[in-house]
């Protein structure tokens, strides 16, 4: 029979850090403005049939007009943590080359905000909105972007390295190839199965690249971001054991390995056939850097099996009892205690913060006004998501994975990639007609949580 909890039984270690995240292309709009060059999202959002609804980024969350006010709202709620990311092409419109100052200063401007209100920043250099100047020249199909890359990582630690103490090269380089080069739902649209494998290694070599420059540039910590998902064998048939094994290599250690082991997993060879190059070793010398952290994000699991699917002949079965989000993801805290098991086992160990975890349901696009007369909006199922996810963490450090923060996806409601406004996974609800923000109750339930270092869950 499991325990009740008593008032201590979810206290997190000492020093672990509670956020949200957020990423420039998803909350700042403006994205011209102050003499920054498009990204690929820009043009990508104005191409006709590649977004729903065929929404753009052109006003988002308005954040890069009201980032004062965003911080207010993170201060009251008593965040300790903030993970945003910079938009290279404000910095470097051209990709390379010439530095736009106005583009700096916003971000600098942020981070002292930041610090002023005694909010810690986890700075991500690279959330899919590449400089479109770089995608004429090939984009991560071009094995030059490692330097460039690096040029603007370099360009940052110069600006923010005094300030800022925890970076992240990539957000999910997973998803960048998966979806941007493989199967064309998110920028730059491509499908193929020859390039993905190359946008995947030159995105890596990107991150070795920038982990240097670090080492030289840098005084603090640096780590990845991966999306992680559990893979689970819908039968125990050998068909499905190996598609799990091919579903796991290629989501789960296709990019840790490289970092991590100095490798790739056999699997992906066996995946991608003659469209999976040799690479040379002194590739995996430069993606190999010592790291101080791994980001995780994780949002469900995947129970997989056998099908015809290109390239990788797996599928994902629905289960008929689970319960799915806005966005057709399973609930499944479990899942993140296993990965994070997992994680230790394969990897050692490493620090790690969840950088992302969160949900979509639905909320209203105006919040409702109470008999009180204040404005609220009730979303018990994100708070429901939250807490399970929260204890599923806390019984991964039980097992002894040491896990230092957790950053909830997300702090606004915002646009979401090619899905446009149409999920919503704030813990502030945004009305985007008006842009007025509500702190949802999640929202006020998290503050709760942070006051109480994770006792109240
Ligand atoms: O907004 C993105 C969030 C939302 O859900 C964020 O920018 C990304 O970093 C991140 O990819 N995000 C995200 N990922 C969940 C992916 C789950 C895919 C499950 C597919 C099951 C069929």
């Amino acid at each position: 029979m499991s325990q009740a909890p008593g008032p201590d039984t979810f206290a997190f270690p000492k020093g672990f850090l509670w956020g949200a995240a957020t990423a420039a292309h998803q909350i700042e709009g403006s994205p011209l403005a102050d003499g920054a060059g498009p990204s690929i999202w820009t043009r990508f959002a104005h191409t006709p049939g590649m977004m729903l609804n065929g929404d753009t980024g052109d006003v988002a969350c308005d954040h890069y007009n009201r980032w004062k006010d965003d911080v207010k709202l993170m201060r009251e709620l008593g965040l300790q943590a903030y993970r945003f990311s910079v938009s290279w092409s404000r910095i470097l419109p051209e990709g390379t080359g010439r530095v736009n100052q106005k583009g700096l200063d916003f971000y600098s401007r942020l981070v002292d905000e930041l610090l002023n209100n005694g909010i810690e920043p986890l700075l991500t250099l690279y959330h899919w909105d590449l400089p479109a100047a770089l995608d004429d020249r090939g984009g991560w199909l071009n094995r030059d972007i490692a330097d460039w890359f690096a040029e603007y990582a370099g360009v940052m630690y110069r600006e923010l390295d005094g300030r800022v103490k925890k970076w992240v090269t990539l957000n999910e380089p997973w998803v960048v190839t998966d979806g941007g080069y493989l199967h064309g739902a998110l920028a730059p649209g491509h499908r193929s199965k020859f390039e993905a494998p190359i946008a995947s290694h030159n995105l890596m070599r990107a991150h070795g690249a920038a982990v240097k420059a670090y080492r030289e540039l840098g005084r603090h910590e640096i780590g990845l971001v991966v999306n992680i998902e559990p893979k689970y064998p819908a039968t125990d048939s050998s068909d499905d054991a190996a598609a799990v094994r091919r579903a796991h290599a290629y989501m789960n250690e296709q990019y840790l390995h490289p970092a991590l082991l100095g490798h790739y997993p056999p699997e992906l060879k066996e995946i991608f056939g003659n469209a999976w190059p040799e690479w040379p070793a002194e590739d995996y010398e430069l993606i190999q850097q010592k790291l101080d952290f791994v980001g995780i994000n994780y949002y469900t699991r995947s129970v997989t099996k056998a099908a015809e699917s290109y390239p990788l002949n797996t599928g994902v079965v629905r289960q008929p009892l689970g319960t799915y989000t806005e966005t057709g993801w399973e609930v499944f805290p479990q899942g993140l205690t296993d990965l994070l098991v997992w994680f230790k086992q394969t990897y050692g160990d490493l620090p790690v913060y969840i950088t992302e975890n969160g949900a979509a349901f639905f909320d209203p696009p105006t919040a409702m006004v109470d008999d009180d007369g204040k404005r609220r909006v009730k979303d018990p199922l994100r708070t429901d998501y939250l807490r399970k996810h929260l204890r599923a963490i806390h019984d991964a450090i039980d097992a002894g994975v040491d896990v230092r923060g957790y950053m909830l996806w997300s702090l606004l409601d915002n646009l979401e990639w090619s899905l446009g406004y149409s999920k919503r996974f704030g813990m502030i609800h945004v009305n985007y007609g008006t842009q007025e923000r509500t702190p949802k109750d999640s929202a006020l339930w998290y503050s709760r949580v942070i006051q109480s270092h994770g006792r109240s869950l």
